[in-house]
Order: C-alpha cells, then structure tokens, then sequence
C-alpha cells in the first residue's frame, strides 16, 4: 500500500506560471502541490523543487528509503544528468516521470533521456493533470 508519497521537481519549475504559459501552463507549483495533497487523501506527499542537481541526487536516495512511489520532474536535468540517472537506478521504489510538456515534440537537445529508462511509466504533455495521473497510477500500483 502506498503511504508515503515523494514528488520532486527539478530546476526552474519554482518559475512556472510566470512565464511560456503556452508551453507549461498557467498553473504555479504550488497549485500542483495542492492539488496533488487534495487527490492523495491519507497519503502523506512530500513535495519539493530544488535547482541543484546534488540535492535531487539526495533526495532521490531519501526517497528510496522512506516513500512508496518517486513522481519525478526532472526537468533539464531528464536530459544532461548521468547522477541524476545512476540514482534513479539505485532506487527501490517505482518512479513516475512527469512532464508538462511533450519533450519528445521539442528541440532535438530534449530528446535525449537519462530518466525514462528508469521509470516504471513517463507521462508527458498533459499539463499538470500529469502529476494526477502520476498519482493514480503510483495508488494502482501493486509493487
Ligand atoms: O515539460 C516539462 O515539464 C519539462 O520538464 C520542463 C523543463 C524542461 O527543461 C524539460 O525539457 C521539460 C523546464 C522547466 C522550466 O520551467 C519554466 C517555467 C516557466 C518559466 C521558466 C521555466
């Protein structure tokens, strides 16, 4: 059963809402944050952004030891960070990827993944309805 919840959102998503609405949305992380504690009911949901690749490094192994299910926007760092993917493999609990947009739709430099070879499932480009998805798929899951 899923208890303990970990979502974590990589750098610059601390600027949604205030700028390319077109691309990622009108909505602030924290309405993300709020939406997501009010769709997991007793399940409690860390939810943090950091824009240092070293502490999502961390907080990923913190994950692994404490959550039931990682939902993960790794945002630039889905891209560049080989740490970032050597944790996620280390990880013991299902990762869901999560993006706003639909990287694979965009410059060719966001086509390279270091996270979707980790993740049990990617959802991309449904907007911060992404995160809810992430959610229902993370209470489905039998692990
Ligand atoms: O679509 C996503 O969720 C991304 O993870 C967002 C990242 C991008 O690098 C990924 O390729 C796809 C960018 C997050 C930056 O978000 C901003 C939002 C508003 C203003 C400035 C940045």
């Amino acid at each position: 059963m899923v208890s303990h919840i970990f979502v974590l959102n990589g750098p610059n998503l601390n600027l949604l809402g205030t700028r390319e609405p077109e691309i990622y949305g009108s909505q602030k992380l924290a309405d993300i944050e709020a939406a997501l504690r009010a769709a997991a009911g007793d399940c409690t949901v860390d939810f943090r952004q950091t824009n240092s690749e070293g502490e999502l490094v961390n907080w990923v192994q913190e994950a692994s030891q404490t959550a039931q299910a990682l939902i993960l926007n790794a945002a630039a760092y889905t891209h560049t960070s080989i740490a970032l993917h050597d944790a996620l493999k280390a990880c013991n609990i299902p990762i869901y990827e999560v993006h706003l947009s639909n990287p694979a739709a965009r410059e060719p430099f966001r086509q390279t993944n270091f996270v979707a070879p980790c993740a049990r499932a990617s959802i991309a480009g449904l907007g911060a309805r992404g995160y809810l998805v992430a959610l229902e798929a993370a209470f489905e899951t039998v692990s």
